[in-house]
């Protein structure tokens, strides 16, 4: 009796498996680091793009607008609900900006030319796996 042929059989099959487990990890690691558009396809419609959109940790934002009109500032919740844009915890202004938050949290973003974040261009962003 000779069992080996049936053994190797198996050995191969289960390394088969682990190297395809492997594949899985590493596109679901590729895939956790997704650019998301900020606005989306709804425009300036930022309450809809964040009730529909899930952002993950380590997901970049992407906000891209005329530099002359617009900026990005990371505020408090209360700096957001008041619009106030005088002590911002981060700035950004190249109008190409990708906007990575490693910890899962709700964070606030609004624009701090004029009364652009009265008009409704501001949008809490929730990160979470
Ligand atoms: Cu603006």
């Amino acid at each position: 009796m000779d069992h080996s042929p049936t053994q190797r059989k198996s050995r191969v099959s289960a390394s088969a498996v682990l190297a395809l487990l492997c594949v899985a990890v590493l596109v679901d690691r590729a895939h956790a680091a997704t650019t998301v558009n900020v606005g989306g396809s709804s425009g300036y419609n930022y309450r809809t793009w964040a009730s529909t959109t899930r952002v993950k940790p380590w997901d970049s934002l992407f906000f891209k607008y005329d530099p002359r009109l617009h900026n990005v500032l990371l505020v408090s919740k209360a700096d957001f609900d008041a619009c106030r844009t005088t002590a911002p915890w981060a700035k950004y202004s190249s109008g190409k900006d990708y906007i990575k938050f490693s910890k899962s949290g709700t964070y606030y973003l609004i624009c701090g030319v004029a009364r652009h974040c009265a008009a409704g261009m501001k949008v809490a962003v929730t990160v979470k796996w």
